[in-house]
């Protein structure tokens, strides 16, 4: 099953923020703006870096350490309408920001190691009766026009970077290599005179096919939810799913309430897109296995290329929850 979506973006660089039309001619100028709108599902193939998709930038773009770009999403690159959801077809999961430092940011390949300098993954929504109800950062995407606002860390050592912006969507992840990631690569100049040089990790490595928040089924009630990759850095930013536009500044142990995203701090802002068709409801037709296994309550039974046990374990039946998902309830 392929849902179609893909992340692609921008970084409109600006000196002041007087309105979000005027990045239109700027649209696509240091993003590797993905050529496809199928995501990425193989957490252990390269593409897991920049997208399997990747499009070449025209150039870099200059920000400041310390100041703000807002990361846009849309699901077409030409629609940046408000009317239509930035990342459709109930595609809830986290979104997480990384940076690598490059020699060059035009060729670098993202072999390089990223450090994660923002994330906005999970909420509990206490009237929800599953994952699906409660706050997510895509869910955080779609109630704010696609834009997330994502601080460079203010000592960050200047020089060239990769910007790795990043949405995974969970809808259909209870099964292996179910989660899908909208990934774009931004080519980026830092500025200043900080000297904070994170180690980070490597992509393909830093994500496992089952790790806890990529293989989820997020239609049972869930307490907690664990972000994949590294902590966010000291430095760097956590915004609370449900509450876009509230950030607090990590530390290196447990964040701290202390700072919030400040409209005054932006020096650049960056847009990507996310790509969502309506081809995601369309059933691939079978593929399910229906040879004497059963799935566990709550358990995916079905879906459009699912191909794990369609049969219930007893006490529970097989309901679809969409042209994707079928559930065990
Ligand atoms: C929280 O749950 C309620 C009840 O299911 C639902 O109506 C509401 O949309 C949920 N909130 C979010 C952000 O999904
Ligand atoms: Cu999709």
């Amino acid at each position: 099953m392929k849902n179609l979506a893909s992340l692609a973006g921008v970084v409109a660089l600006v000196s002041s923020v007087t309105g979000h039309a005027t990045f239109q001619d700027l649209w696509a100028t240091c993003a590797r703006l993905p050529t496809s709108n199928s995501p990425v599902t193989d957490v252990t193939n390269s593409n897991i870096r920049c997208n399997a998709n990747q499009g070449a930038a025209a150039s870099k773009c200059s920000v400041a350490a310390g100041g703000t770009v807002t990361v846009e999403m849309h699901q077409q690159n030409n629609d940046r309408s408000c009317a239509n959801e930035a990342i459709g077809g109930a595609h809830h999961g986290p979104v997480l920001v990384y940076m690598s430092k490059v020699a060059d940011a035009a060729t670098a390949d993202g072999s390089s190691s990223f450090f994660k300098i923002f994330q906005d993954t999970w909420a509990k929504n206490a009237s929800g009766g599953g994952g699906s109800d409660d706050y997510w950062g895509t869910k955080d995407l779609n109630s704010n026009c696609g834009k997330m606002d994502v601080k460079i860390p203010a000592n960050l050592a200047p020089g060239d970077y990769l910007l790795r912006a990043e949405a995974i969507a969970l809808h259909s992840a209870s099964g292996l290599n179910g989660a899908q990631f909208y990934i774009t690569c931004y080519q980026i100049t830092v500025t200043g005179s900080g000297s904070l040089n994170p180690s980070g990790v490597s992509f393909p490595g830093a994500y496992k096919a089952t790790d806890p928040g990529i293989q989820i089924n997020i239609y049972q009630k869930l307490e907690s939810y664990v972000a994949p990759g590294p902590a966010v850095i000291a430095g760097g930013t956590e915004a609370t799913a449900g509450k876009a536009g509230s950030t607090v500044t990590a530390t290196a142990g447990s964040p701290q309430p202390t700072a919030s995203a400040s409209k005054g701090a932006v020096s650049s802002t960056l847009q990507t897109s996310v790509k969502v068709t309506s081809a995601q409801a369309t059933p691939t037709g079978g593929g399910g296995n229906t040879g004497g296994c059963t799935a566990a309550k709550f358990q995916q039974c079905g879906g459009s290329g699912f191909s794990g046990c369609t049969t219930c374990a007893t006490g529970s039946t097989c309901k679809a929850q969409s042209g994707y998902y079928s559930q065990c309830v």
